[in-house]
């Protein structure tokens, strides 16, 4: 039996071979490339990447070059995000993942533009598999839905103006599915889409999607209140308890972990229901966040 851990350590190597071989070939433009390269291959989990081929796993599917590439066009996608979000005129962080974000090293105007050439590689990619040509259509149709107007840009927007008002639970909850719940389920549903799943396993891996997906939020909330707590005392823990609009700003750091804690228990209720497929590796995905806990 594989776990998410191990899935992980044996599928990354190849994927970010894929990712690094796919960039080198394809890109023209040494800035560009640089750029797009430093971002892209600068490690991160791969979770949406993980969870695509975990779906495939779940139907004992093999991971081939067409899923290569569908996952692909995810972290790409995921990686534009990123450089985006890190921008002045969004967050303004210094730091991602432990280096210095893209605006920092190339430099504003080239990083929006990694971010643009990111975002137009996913749909070139996309429709550049061996897949049907129907089924492209439908890869495309899924990953734009996800992450344009009406999923991850919007979800972006409601952030900033919440920077400047108070949101309820349920406001909170709808920011970060637009945000980053929807690019997970795209992951799943994509991964549904090229194991060929009949529309009842779909929907369960679609509601297992979008529980994860808001587990990860919470969690990713929790962890910066503990995080802080263990790196700077408690007084910054109250600090950051109190931030308003986070899971601990609107719960408390209890009531956000027995709201995570419910959530991965709708998560896998979901699984459960899965007829047909095997649910043990997509379940261990939900025992990332105890791990993340007990850091
Ligand atoms: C700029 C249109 C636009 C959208 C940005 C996804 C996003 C929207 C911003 C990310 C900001 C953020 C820190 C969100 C919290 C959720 C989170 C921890 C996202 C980072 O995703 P991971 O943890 O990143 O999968 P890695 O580094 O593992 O790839």
């Amino acid at each position: 039996m594989t776990d998410f851990t191990t899935f992980g350590q044996q599928q990354r190597p190849q994927f970010e071979a894929y990712l690094e071989q796919a960039l080198a070939h394809q890109l023209e433009e040494p800035t560009l490339k640089k750029a797009m390269q430093y971002s892209v291959m600068a490690g991160g989990k791969r979770l949406r990447p993980l969870l695509l081929f975990a779906v495939l796993e779940s139907a004992k599917l093999p991971i081939d070059l067409n899923a290569m590439r569908v996952a692909g066009a995810l972290e790409l996608v995921h990686s534009y995000s990123l450089i985006h979000d890190d921008l002045p005129a969004m967050d303004n962080d210094d730091l991602r993942r432990g280096r210095p974000t893209n605006h920092k090293v190339f430099g504003e105007a080239q990083a929006i533009l990694a971010g643009d050439g990111l975002l137009t590689l996913a749909f070139d990619w996309l429709t550049t598999t061996n897949l049907p040509a129907d089924k492209q259509v439908q890869l495309v149709r899924i990953l734009a839905q996800a992450a344009g107007a009406n999923g991850m840009v919007a979800g972006q927007v409601e952030d900033i103006e919440g920077q400047t008002k108070q949101l309820r639970l349920a406001q909170l909850k709808q920011l970060h599915h637009l945000k980053t719940g929807c690019l997970i389920e795209a992951a799943v549903e994509m991964g549904a889409l090229l194991a060929d799943l009949n529309p009842i396993q779909k929907a369960a891996l679609l509601t297992f999607a979008k529980y994860y997906g808001l587990a990860f939020q919470i969690q990713d909330d929790i962890l910066d209140v503990t995080s802080t707590a263990a790196v700077m005392g408690k007084a910054v823990h109250k600090d950051a308890i109190e931030q308003k609009n986070t899971f601990p700003g609107l719960l408390g750091l209890a009531g956000a972990q027995a709201e995570l804690e419910q959530t991965c228990q709708q998560a896998q209720q979901a699984l459960q229901s899965l007829i047909g497929l095997d649910q043990t590796l997509l379940n261990s995905f939900l025992s990332y966040f105890d791990e993340q806990e007990n850091k």
